[in-house]
């Protein structure tokens, strides 16, 4: 399971602040703290700051690097504030994220082919998120059929069914769920990620629906999720879901994990 964690992001009040005042140290002790505490790789979103973006993301980028070796997540709506992170990042990045309207392919496939990146695709197009697990599933086989076209390999492709809030759709869950399974059963050797969080927003012990969503939707084949990693209750989740699944042969994971008090 590839853990990128989601804590720099400028939704949160003190990363916004920290991103203002080009406070280093709050930003790379964040990179750090999640990288300790279990993740693979870091989302970077500056989004919230519209008019600055593009430098914001520049900076990020370049202060994360030098303090942390995991590939970064660059996460924007703008190409521009992509291309400035892409052209900071050091090795192979992520970019967060495609879609399959036509506008957002026609800006993304040229970065992702000059960078050489890998690419979370979302599963929405012209006519936003699609509500039924089968629309989603085929709006998902036009986002693999357009991007192997265009040479991406399949081990670089990441498809976010997109989990909304189950607080204003009660059966949401339920079906980015079944997309999910819908779509590891139909593309072998492409990846399956989601942002996590988005399940709890809007209730009560949002790490309890958080955690607990993210164990029912390991065994529907998701190998990449968007999480907080500071939250000490996910990791354990994730290594004995892995363990579990038979996906950490002789559990070599889990009980390295267990031995570094990680568990
Ligand atoms: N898919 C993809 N990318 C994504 C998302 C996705 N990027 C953004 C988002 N969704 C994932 N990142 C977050 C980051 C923070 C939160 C949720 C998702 C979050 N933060 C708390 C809040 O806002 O209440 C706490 C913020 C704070 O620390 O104050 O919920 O789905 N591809």
């Amino acid at each position: 399971m590839l853990v990128i964690g989601e804590k720099i992001n400028t939704s949160a009040k003190d990363v916004e602040k920290a991103v203002e005042k080009r406070d280093t140290s709050f930003i790379q002790d964040l990179a750090r703290r999640q990288v300790i505490s279990g993740a693979d790789a870091l989302d970077v979103n500056v989004g919230t700051r519209i008019h600055t973006e593009v430098e914001d993301m520049k900076w990020a980028v370049k202060v994360i690097q030098k303090v942390v070796e995991v590939p970064l997540c660059i996460d924007s709506p703008n190409p521009l504030a992509l291309e400035a992170g892409l052209t900071q990042h050091k090795d192979k990045a992520i970019i967060n994220s495609v879609t399959a309207e036509k506008k957002r392919v026609e800006e993304i496939l040229p970065l992702l082919k000059r960078f050489r990146s890998k690419v979370i695709a979302l599963t929405m197009d012209e006519a936003g998120i699609p509500e039924d697990m089968r629309r989603r599933y085929t709006v998902a086989e036009r986002l693999v059929d357009l991007l192997t076209r265009e040479g991406i390999a399949l081990d670089d492709i990441y498809i976010d069914p997109l989990v909304r809030p189950i607080s204003t759709d009660s059966g949401c869950g339920w079906t980015v769920l079944e997309a999910m399974r819908k779509i590891r059963g139909s593309f072998k050797g492409i990846h399956l990620i989601c942002g996590l969080s988005n399940i709890s927003f809007g209730l009560p012990r949002r790490e309890l629906l958080n955690r607990v969503f993210l164990s029912i939707a390991m065994p529907m084949g998701l190998d990449a999720v968007i999480l907080d990693p500071l939250d000490k209750g996910m990791i354990p989740v994730i290594r004995a879901g892995e363990a579990l699944l038979g996906k950490d042969e002789y559990c070599t994971k889990y009980l390295s994990s267990f031995r570094e008090g990680k568990l």
